[in-house]
């Protein structure tokens, strides 16, 4: 017999949850007063007490094409049920050169090679060992340095939060990886609040890799990691002609530009990826979540020609790089994320995305002028709504916005005072207008 996952848990089977460690979670406070979804279609998850929520943030910036959708559903359990599992070290299976040679074509410029990683945190580290073996076998093994910028957020693992700038997510962990600095961050209320698209006002910002280089020598520099969109952290958006400037100077000096695509990538901004929107290339791009629409767990590496083919040296029965995941390539994962790219490109959700965005442009702006509401920004369909803080309790007003959203049909996603929305690309205007007339009313509210 399969266990139902769908019976009904509440505060008085609390201690049926005691043993799930829930990850990034006021553990305690939840467990009191549970939040269960039991099942999700399109736009909607249904909660156990049979309500409906409407998905303003795709899962976790994930689902980008909606819930339970019947084409990865069927690819999933025809592959499950034909090869379950099957190694990539020494050994092969269709999935993933299939997927790889698919994603190689989607991708800009001369990125053409891809690496399988399960998570975007293990994207993040693939990309970070990547750059600085690359450096190595290029005969310039000094260059071992890696540059962050300030409120970053690269996932969990080690070098991740290293090279991260969110003060709760490395502040317990011990001493990090030697050899990172960070770039400062671009957002500033005072020059660009309120911003429709790119702000203005900040690319100075990126000269400041100048005197990291200055400081260290670019010799001992191996690559600058930034989120082309700022996600985690609270939708910081780029201000124009920031990341160019930022493509120019790693030029300049021979490092890597890595852009961690994990939130950006697969449509969020109406395009592939943000390299595309912004029309600057990276050598490296990580990516996750949307790959496979959030139904199985998947993570890539995407790497421009010249990296792959400087690793493809010396004799031919040389492993040319140790590194990899018993799952990378996983043939379910692959099977997940050739049925999702079928649907985006069916669908057309990338244009779709990009043609709703001027729409929900306005819906994001029409919160400006609203109890405590300090600023609205948005790009493709993304928002960021931040609410003054109450003073002396950070982050109280916003988690009050989140759980009355719930209570009332709307599942939004808050990081400290600041509210990010980022529904599935399936999305229809009326969705749009249910969302923003929602969160007016939960901001009266709670005026
Ligand atoms: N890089 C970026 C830019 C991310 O946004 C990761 C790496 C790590 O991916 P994994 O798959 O290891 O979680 C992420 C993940 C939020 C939120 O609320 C954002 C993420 C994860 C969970 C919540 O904004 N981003
Ligand atoms: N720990 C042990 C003891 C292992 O044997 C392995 C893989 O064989 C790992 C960790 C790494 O696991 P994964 O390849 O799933 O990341």
């Amino acid at each position: 017999m399969v266990q139902e996952l769908t019976h009904p848990l509440s505060a008085e089977t609390r201690s049926e949850l005691e043993a799930f460690w829930m990850p990034f979670t006021a553990n305690r406070q939840f467990k009191t007063k549970p939040r269960l979804m039991v099942s999700a279609k399109d736009m909607h998850f249904t909660t156990e007490d049979g309500r409906q929520v409407l998905d303003g943030t795709a899962g976790l910036w994930c689902v980008n094409a909606g819930h339970c959708r019947p084409k990865i559903i069927e690819a999933v359990t025809k592959q499950v049920a034909t090869l379950d599992f099957a190694p990539t070290f020494q050994m092969g299976h269709p999935g993933p050169f299939q997927l790889a040679e698919r994603l190689a074509d989607m991708l800009p410029g001369d990125l053409d090679h891809v690496f399988f990683t399960n998570s975007g945190s293990e994207a993040v580290e693939s990309a970070l060992k990547i750059a600085i073996a690359y450096h190595r076998v290029c005969g310039q093994g000094t260059r071992q340095r890696l540059i962050g910028r300030e409120r970053g957020y690269h996932g969990v693992n080690f070098g991740g939060i290293s090279v991260g700038g969110i003060s709760t997510v490395r502040k317990f962990f011990g001493g990090l990886l030697n050899g990172v600095d960070h770039l400062p961050h671009t957002h500033d209320l005072e020059h660009n609040a309120f911003s429709k698209g790119q702000p203005t006002w900040g690319s100075h910002l990126a000269d400041d890799l100048e005197q990291i280089v200055a400081l260290h020598d670019a010799s001992n520099i191996a690559a600058v990691i930034v989120e082309p969109v700022a996600g985690s952290t609270g939708v910081l958006l780029p201000p124009a002609g920031y990341l160019q400037r930022l493509r120019e100077i790693c030029d300049k000096y021979g490092i890597l530009l890595i852009f961690d695509e994990v939130i950006t990538g697969f449509g969020r901004l109406g395009s592939s990826f943000a390299a595309e929107h912004f029309g600057v290339i990276p050598d490296i791009i990580t990516v996750a979540k949307g790959i496979t629409n959030g139904t199985i767990p998947m993570g890539a590496v995407f790497v421009r020609k010249q990296i792959y083919d400087a690793f493809m040296h010396g004799p031919d029965n040389a492993i040319e790089l140790f590194h990899g995941y018993t799952y990378s390539g996983h043939p379910v994962a692959c099977a997940a994320a050739m049925a999702t790219l079928d649907i985006y490109e069916e669908e057309g959700l990338f244009h779709r995305a990009n043609d709703l965005a001027s729409y929900w442009e306005d819906a994001v702006h029409s919160l400006r002028g609203l109890p405590h509401v300090i600023d609205t920004r948005n790009l493709g369909i993304i928002a960021g709504i931040e609410l003054e803080p109450i003073p002396g309790q950070p982050s109280a007003r916003a988690f009050d916005c989140f759980v009355r959203a719930y209570e009332q049909g709307l599942l939004i996603r808050t990081t400290g005072d600041i509210i990010a929305l980022s529904p599935p690309l399936i999305l229809e205007k009326h969705h749009i207008d249910q969302m923003f007339s929602m969160l007016a009313d939960i901001l009266r509210e709670t005026a």
